[in-house]
């Protein structure tokens, strides 16, 4: 047991423990290779929301049997992008039920014309439930927003390649007291009260429950026989690199294959012809944090290349997979990477924007990333649910350090903390560690934010990957006993002088310094301040500084820095701003259009918290890191 260790004791995650994938398939990320083709769908879609009393006409009346524009009048809906703000319609921004998204595709000739050539139709997340057709015949159906679905439809398509490949989508974004995050719907009945067939969804997570197709929708090919899955676990001893790695072949009953890794220069280091095994790069380039290392950020890149053979054809499959070197452990004072102490001075996120609301979109991403170099943030958590795995490609390449957190948030309701909650709630960690297993920024999972069944999901989510620790994340009044002594990180939420005694400044030493003090003195475990903040308007101002203006948003920053610094040198390992941007909010009393506590606008705006933050990160990276030379000036920035 962990918690039995000796304070010095390292608990370390490399070796070679390989993630085990207890789905039947792999996710890897769809890359052009020279034997496969991507093909993006993204752009004009038709949608139509099903706005029938229960919801269900669509259904009843097959609207994926016919085009979507002969069933009833459609819209222009673009995809990606959350369908809530993009028209003036009141009832579509607050919709709840079934939407229905289409498009026809034209398909390269030579996919249909060459049966040995997959073809898998791919979205990269839809919110909440989808069902997909091709052609009017059902391909899959999804549980879950922010994780990838696929099915491969080459068979479908060639069944009559005159026709048009047409492709439905429906999407649900109906929450239940088993859905992840989870939520209910209420009727309101009082016919003195409310109108006819009068229904809300109650949801006990802060952010908008945004919907609708969020990211990119593909077609992509691969050879008949193919590299389905690739898992590594890198790890060094003095100047070797090791990258244990598995490949997992489908559709040849034997293969020969042969992995390559290659350094940025495209030069082989190492390479092996078994399935499985170790790669050992002498000189080995580790991949470093953002300001930790004046070269950080180093990727390899593997290539498996397979050759397999039928009666009919000899099949070559190719894919190329970033690697990045580097070990995480922890002490019960220290987080290392690459036996280093790592101090997290970073932010917690959201996907979320104007107009697009969830949708992915690239200005944003590359905006937001420039905004966290700015910053001198080496990190974030992805609160509270698994971002696009494009941004994770973004961390791996510029050394940004991530809490990978599953969407279980808000996990209120007693009858949410059954057993076909917590069996859905594995499946999802199953999805999340197979699709981001093989990141260098991923550090560790967080595997909810004040979860219900933390014990047993903590227990599975190292069995399914003992390369990385586990955490959850926990605000400062939670039941200590619960979770704690099973996570190897502890993550504390609290809000002094905001939630608890609001406009109180002075309470913050005394709270924080007790918080601290408690969770180590019970479980001796290092600590992540996870969330602090206060909202801010920005262009409030006043002094002193009262509730909602930038200067109270800073003084409580400052105050909390100040318990920060003394704790750091102890046991704290972390502190994450909550949060990067404002963000979008379901309407209420206690949100002025959303939640205000970004130190950037959601327009991507510095308030004065983002100032003194910056000087903060940029003071512990001086303190503690080793900058790139092109950052010898912040100041100049
Ligand atoms: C929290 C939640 C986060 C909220 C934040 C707040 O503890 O984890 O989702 O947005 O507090 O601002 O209330």
């Amino acid at each position: 047991m962990y918690q039995c260790l000796a304070p010095s004791s390292v608990i370390s995650w490399a070796k070679c423990c390989i993630p085990v994938c207890l789905l039947d398939t792999g996710m890897l990320f769809p890359r052009e290779s020279s034997s496969r083709e991507v093909k993006e769908l993204n752009g004009r879609w038709d949608f139509r929301a099903d706005k029938s009393p229960n919801r269900n006409q669509g259904f009843e009346k097959a609207w994926y049997k016919s085009r979507l524009a002969e069933t009833g009048p459609v819209i222009d809906m673009p995809v990606p992008a959350s369908y809530n703000d993009i028209t003036q319609d009141p009832t579509l921004r607050d919709f709840i039920g079934w939407v229905w998204y289409e498009r026809e595709v034209v398909v390269p000739a030579r996919w249909i014309a060459d049966e040995g050539t997959r073809v898998v139709l791919r979205v990269g997340s839809a919110h909440y439930y989808s069902v997909v057709w091709v052609n009017g015949v059902k391909v899959t159906e999804h549980n879950g927003g922010h994780l990838p679905f696929e099915a491969e439809i080459g068979s479908l398509i060639r069944k009559d390649p005159t026709q048009p490949c047409r492709i439905t989508i429906a999407v649900n974004n109906t929450l239940t007291l088993d859905t992840l995050p989870p939520g209910n719907i209420q009727h309101m009945d009082d016919h003195t009260k409310y109108p006819d067939g009068f229904f809300v969804q109650n949801i006990y997570f802060d952010f908008f429950n945004y919907a609708g197709i969020h990211r990119s929708v593909l077609l992509y090919t691969t050879p008949k026989a193919y590299v389905d899955d690739i898992t590594v676990v890198t790890d060094f001893l003095d100047n070797t690199g090791l990258v244990y790695y598995k490949v997992s072949v489908q559709g040849a009953a034997t293969a020969t294959l042969k992995a390559t890794l290659m350094d940025k220069n495209g030069r082989c280091v190492a390479s092996s012809s078994e399935p499985s095994g170790v790669l050992k790069v002498v000189d080995v380039n580790l991949w470093w944090p953002y300001l930790m290392h004046e070269n950080p950020a180093y990727l390899y890149s593997m290539e498996v290349r397979l050759m397999a053979t039928d009666s009919r054809s000899t099949y070559e499959d190719v894919y190329t997979l970033p690697v990045g070197i580097r070990t995480v452990n922890v002490t019960s004072t220290q987080f290392l990477i690459n036996n280093k102490p790592f101090y997290f001075h970073g932010v917690n996120k959201h996907e979320d924007s104007d107009i697009r609301g969830k949708g992915f979109d690239w200005p944003l991403i590359v905006k937001d990333f420039n905004l966290l170099k700015w910053l001198g943030a080496n990190s974030f958590r992805t609160s509270h649910y698994p971002y696009a795995e494009e941004i994770l490609q973004m961390c791996d390449r510029h050394g940004i350090v991530v809490i990978d957190e599953c969407p279980g948030v808000g996990i209120k309701d007693i009858r949410s903390f059954g057993n076909s909650s917590l069996t859905h709630h594995l499946a999802v960690m199953d999805e999340l560690v197979r699709r981001d297993k093989n990141h260098a920024s991923v550090v560790m999972w967080s595997v909810a934010n004040e979860p219900a069944a933390e014990m047993t999901l903590i227990k599975h989510t190292k069995a399914l990957d003992p390369s990385r620790p586990v955490t959850f994340i926990t605000d400062s009044n939670y039941a200590r006993d619960r979770g704690a002594p099973y996570v190897d990180v502890i993550c504390v939420n609290s809000y002094f002088s905001w939630y608890h005694d609001p406009g109180h400044l002075e309470v913050i030493p005394i709270q924080l310094k007790t918080q601290f003090e408690n969770w180590y003195g019970k479980y001796q475990k290092p600590i992540i301040q996870s969330e602090y903040g206060a909202d801010a308007v920005a262009g409030f101002h006043s002094d002193p500084p009262v509730m909602f203006s930038e200067e109270y948003q800073k003084a409580v920053l400052q105050s909390y820095h100040n318990v920060l610094d003394q704790k750091r040198k102890q046991y704290v390992i972390g502190e994450l701003i909550w949060n990067f941007a404002d963000f979008m909010t379901v309407q209420g009393i206690t949100r002025v259009v959303g939640n205000k506590k970004g130190i950037f606008t959601r327009e991507r705006q510095p308030k004065a918290a983002a100032f003194i933050l910056k000087e903060r990160y940029w003071r512990l990276a001086n303190e503690t890191g080793r900058l790139p030379v092109w950052t010898k000036y912040p100041c100049s920035f």
